[in-house]
């Protein structure tokens, strides 16, 4: 049972304590679900310290915050309120002010206040903020998530928890074959154990397999978690297929999802269903995917039919000669079983004919120079995109006309990944390291390799999309040390 005010350590130690005796995993435990009636998502969420000191979010008497769906056309109303302790008077140099503020990650909505606005918007400790989100009607269905978005104090909240996933409803319409699995939402977080001391047993639990993973000797001071449980148990019977919305939440790591001897039926990509841009092929199958930090996989995945036991688990992740230590681990434990069967989901249907596709031809786009080159670099005194680092009073780094598409090159001069996000828009990734992608995705997130680049077509077309907004590197304490920059959609 999670205990208000103790979800991070105390279910780590927890799940721990249970290994220790032999009595199995913990089964993976479903978010808290807050869903629209009547066109209307409701809820307080409020920011507090957990007992054990991290930042949460606390919703419904508990501090797991809830998974929101809502459908197109839909309005989100969250009062926000930020509990947490205002900073010491005496504010040591770089103490943290505890202001906070949320971010709709991947929601295509309006960046201004009282929606998706992370500039503007920022709650001091003892005040609120009132969101109103406007989900257009032609918004794509698919997985997001929303976590905090201070400035200089994201990475910190975010990797303490401050985290959910948020779905849009209706991605059966795209994707008919997801139609009736059992679906479950994964939120897989990085818990830092950097000074915990449990940490030589968490690393055990999950078998970090340090084993030459990337350059870096530095201890590992991640380990993931599911919903907040170290390893969890996912119950499937032989042959079942079920839907797994998969979002990483981690402040600053990546993921590499597989599952031994089996592949993804990938359905959607940052919440842009494949479908709606390749509707005669609207699955892919892979083997592993790369998902960074904010990115969200979508997949049908399928139990071996003769049953036994299997794991779900991330492989090593070589993050460049500069980047953290990101080696291969267990996520959760499958367990395949007889009687395993779960009763599909009574997920909210939105009954709606099939969509229109979004069929554009990218070729002639892609061919014309990059109408901007985003460059991230850093020193030892931070992070920065264009040889800046960000700031409250900068003026907008890009202007984007709405209504048209625009090539970006963006070109990685460090060595260590870094993962490129904008708010509100998606694009069209169609080069890596100047070499055509074979199969082009749509994001909201991507990839940039050590030393590499990534080019990619913005789709500004969206008329709800207008306002400054920002573009970052989505490992959190880069953003907070200044790889941001703003642009103004106009
Ligand atoms: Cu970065």
């Amino acid at each position: 049972m999670i205990r208000p005010g103790s979800r991070g350590f105390a279910l780590i130690a927890a799940t721990l304590t249970c290994a220790a005796c032999g009595s199995g995993a913990a089964p993976l435990p479903d978010p808290p679900v807050v869903r629209s009636r009547d066109g209307l998502a409701e809820m307080t969420l409020t920011a507090t310290r957990a007992t054990d000191g991290r930042h949460a979010f606390a919703f419904d008497g508990q501090d797991v915050a809830p998974t929101i769906r809502i459908a197109p056309g839909d309005t989100l109303r969250i009062h926000y309120v930020n509990a947490l302790p205002p900073a010491a008077p005496r504010a040591i140099l770089a103490a943290p002010m505890n202001m906070s503020n949320l971010h709709f990650h991947g929601l295509s909505v309006s960046p201004d206040r009282p929606a998706d606005d992370v500039l503007e918007m920022m709650a001091m400790p003892g005040e609120a903020l009132d969101y109103r989100v406007a989900i257009p009607r032609h918004h794509l269905p698919g997985l997001h998530w929303y976590h905090t978005h201070p400035h200089g104090e994201s990475h910190q909240q975010v990797l303490d928890g401050m985290s959910a996933a948020l779905i849009v409803e209706g991605i059966e319409a795209y994707a008919p074959q997801v139609r009736g699995l059992r679906e479950r939402v994964l939120v897989i977080r990085a818990s830092d154990i950097e000074h915990d001391p449990h940490a030589a047993a968490a690393r055990a639990r999950v078998e970090v397999d340090r084993a030459s993973c990337g350059e870096s000797h530095d201890p590992v001071e991640r380990v993931f978690t599911i919903n907040g449980v170290l390893r969890p148990e996912i119950a499937m019977a032989p042959g079942e297929r079920q839907f797994w919305r998969i979002v990483n939440a981690a402040a600053d790591r990546y993921v590499d999802i597989a599952i031994p001897d089996q592949r993804f039926e990938v359905v959607a990509y940052d919440g842009q269903p494949i479908a709606d841009h390749d509707p005669a092929h609207p699955t892919r199958l892979v083997d592993h995917v790369l998902v960074p930090p904010a990115g969200r996989v979508e997949a049908i995945v399928t139990a071996p039919a003769r049953g036994g036991r299997s794991v779900f688990r991330t492989r090593c992740v070589d993050t460049g000669p500069d980047g953290d230590p990101n080696p291969a681990m267990v996520l959760a434990d499958i367990a395949t079983a007889k009687g395993a069967a779960t009763p599909a989901t009574s997920a909210t249907v939105v009954s709606r004919p099939a969509p229109p596709s979004r069929l554009i031809d990218a070729q002639p786009l892609e061919r014309e120079p990059p109408a901007f080159t985003l460059v991230f670099s850093e020193d030892r005194r931070g992070f920065y995109i264009n040889g800046l680092k960000f700031t409250a009073d900068a003026a907008p780094m890009v202007r984007a006309k709405v209504g048209t598409y625009q090539h970006w090159l963006v070109v990685n001069d460090s060595r260590e990944l870094h993962p490129m996000h904008i708010h509100q828009v998606h694009f069209l990734a169609f080069r890596e390291n100047g070499q055509a992608i074979a199969d082009p995705r749509w994001l909201d997130t991507v990839n940039v390799s050590a030393g590499g680049s990534v080019d990619v077509l913005m789709d500004f077309t969206d008329p709800v999309i207008r306002g400054m907004s920002v573009f970052h590197c989505h490992l959190l304490n880069h953003e907070d040390k200044g790889m941001m920059a703003k642009i103004l959609f106009e």
